[in-house]
């Protein structure tokens, strides 16, 4: 599931020693001087995580489209959000390329583009509901959302900048930076990822200006962002600077230090290895944990599910604490690296009582959600079924 040539090298091990330093916030350096269009600390519509840095979730509960409103659609920024123009706007494709070239925006949205809808998911969606707890943001259910996204495949431009032989990585950066604390460098560094070349060269790899039909908020990454599909949100790198392409692999803070899983090699060792693939998850929008639903009425179950490269095949739900399961229903609208909504009529109990109900997908790669959370996975990738609590009366 994970990108093996992630794998085994000497310096996670280095962070490794600092594990217990892995989940730092970074502290910001400086007040955002960008604005959306609407009051930059004001998102109606969002729970607010952290100010200042803003981190903002989607109230889960309220989930009712299969595409995320922008203005419903989470937040997760690092530092301040960068002050952007589209007209002196460019990206630089450098590195272990043979023609390296910079690219304006306007040439940029001339190209070849793209649109599909594409599901982001935060890496620590869901941490509140680990024990014990995490430091990092505690997201409750509302660090995802699924928007369509109009680019030019990352591929395009690795073509034209003439990928040269042995290239392995493709690191992209953003234009917004700060301290990351200890420890991190000393001094500010910028939010930065890479991709095996593999999954750059993919298509559906996108280099996106549009979000819901829409210019990128400043929020969301305007003038230009990544979206990789497939892949837990921290890959799809905001306000795009630098893409450079690397013949060894990259070892920045936020794929060695944070966004880091532990694995097992086939001789039963921990290695440690950058998140990456989406997990396969489903979420209960509705009935809110401890929602009171009436005795003897039907109540529409509903939620969401998603994996990674595969699709899914089926969701399940439980109502009597995972004693027995029931599909669910799949709503009509389906696409690859899309959520899939569900819903499921449940006939509540005519006497009063509380009852526990889960949801637990299943893809078509035959990847099961799983009841228990595997600690290896630290901080990350919270993908176990979560148990609702229920009361009727
Ligand atoms: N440049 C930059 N890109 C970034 C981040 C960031 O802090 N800086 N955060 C990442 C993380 S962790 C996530 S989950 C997604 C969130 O995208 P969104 O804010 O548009 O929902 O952006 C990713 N891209
Ligand atoms: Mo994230």
């Amino acid at each position: 599931m994970l990108s093996r040539s992630f794998v085994d090298r000497r310096t996670f091990l280095r962070a490794a020693a600092a594990g217990a330093a892995t989940a730092a916030v970074p502290t910001l350096s400086r007040r955002s001087a960008a604005a959306d269009p609407a009051d930059p600390a004001h998102y109606p519509g969002l729970i607010t995580r952290q100010s200042n840095p803003d981190n903002l979730e989607f109230p889960f509960g309220s989930l009712n489209s299969w595409i995320t409103p922008t203005d419903r659609f989470y937040i997760r920024s690092h530092f301040s959000v960068p002050s952007l123009q589209a007209d002196e706007w460019s990206v630089r494709v450098e590195g272990h390329v043979e023609r390296p070239f910079e690219i304006g925006y306007e040439e940029l949205r001339g190209l070849q583009a793209r649109t599909l809808v594409a599901l982001l998911e935060c890496a620590g969606n869901g941490r509140i509901f680990l024990q014990p707890q995490q430091a990092g943001l505690r997201w409750e259910q509302g660090g995802v959302g699924n928007a369509e996204w109009t680019g030019v495949s990352l591929a395009a431009l690795l073509e034209r900048a003439g990928v040269k032989e042995g290239a392995l990585e493709v690191i992209l950066e953003g234009h917004d930076q700060g301290k990351v604390g200890a420890p991190g460098p000393a001094g500010e560094i910028p939010f930065a990822r890479s991709l095996p070349l593999e999954r750059a060269l993919r298509p559906e790899t996108l280099l996106a200006w549009n979000m819901n039909g829409s210019e990128l908020t400043p929020a969301h990454g305007y003038p230009v962002r990544a979206v990789i599909p497939g892949w837990y949100g921290m890959a799809s790198v905001k306000w795009l600077k630098r893409i450079i392409v690397t013949d060894r692999p990259f070892d920045g803070y936020f794929q060695t230090f944070s966004y880091t899983i532990w694995q097992r090699t086939p001789q039963g060792l921990a290695t440690l290895a950058p998140v990456s693939e989406l997990a396969v998850k489903s979420q209960i929008a509705r009935p809110l944990s401890h929602e009171t639903v009436a005795a003897g009425s039907e109540y529409r179950v509903h939620g969401a599910a998603w994996t990674g490269d595969s699709e899914i095949a089926q969701v399940e739900i439980s109502t009597d604490g995972g004693e027995s399961w029931t599909p669910a229903e799949l709503d009509a609208q389906a696409s690859r690296h899309a959520w899939r909504l569900f819903h499921y009529q449940w006939q509540a109990p005519k006497s009063p009582g509380d009852h526990v109900l889960m949801s637990r997908a299943t893809d078509a790669a035959g990847r099961v959600q799983p009841l228990e959370r595997d600690e290896d996975l630290r901080d990350a990738m919270i993908s176990h079924v979560q148990r609702i609590h229920v009361r009727v009366r």
